[in-house]
């Protein structure tokens, strides 16, 4: 039996991902502005995985006989300094997603819900995952500055991205 705080943590955790979809949208959009497609490509891949993320709380909560409740999703940031800006952003965002999975795993193991607690170390993982592929991000702008030949290597490269909600 699922308790009333783990539905309600995890309804939290359902607008969160929903509202990192909307944040990556955001930066994929401020990216189109700057034409550097290839990061606008990678931001909206990203996108939908925060989507897939979101959907597999859904259908979590769902399998347990407990109802989704949607909230409002807040408004992201629409401008950004410089590439670095946005992914530095993203990297920190990730770190406080990582910060509330594991809240949630507290949660699990201390009301003894060992399916939740089961249900949620996929997204642990996918959290350590999900830093580092940013962070790789962040210490390659770091390396070849905001302007010039690097920058269009690295949006040739972020083109290439493509997602599927299979892949792990
Ligand atoms: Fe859902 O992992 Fe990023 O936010």
């Amino acid at each position: 039996m699922i308790s009333k705080k783990m539905i309600e943590a995890i309804n939290e955790q359902i607008n969160k991902e929903l509202y990192s979809a909307y944040i990556y949208l955001s930066m994929s959009a401020w990216f189109e502005e700057q034409s550097l497609s290839g990061m606008a490509n990678w931001m909206h891949e990203q996108a939908k995985e925060e989507y897939d993320h979101a959907m597999r709380f859904f259908k979590f909560l769902t399998e347990r006989g407990a109802q989704v409740i949607l909230k409002a999703i807040e408004q992201p940031e629409t401008e950004f300094k410089t590439p670095l800006n946005a992914f530095e952003m993203a990297l920190e965002h990730e770190k406080f997603i990582t910060g509330s999975i594991n809240d949630l795993m507290s949660l699990a193991i201390k009301e003894n819900d060992y399916a939740t607690k089961s249900f949620l170390y996929w997204f642990i993982d996918e959290q350590v995952e999900e830093e580092d592929s940013v962070s790789a991000i962040v210490d390659d702008l770091k390396l070849v500055g905001d302007k010039g030949h690097g920058i269009l290597m690295i949006n040739r490269e972020l083109g290439e991205r493509t997602f599927s909600p299979d892949e792990d």
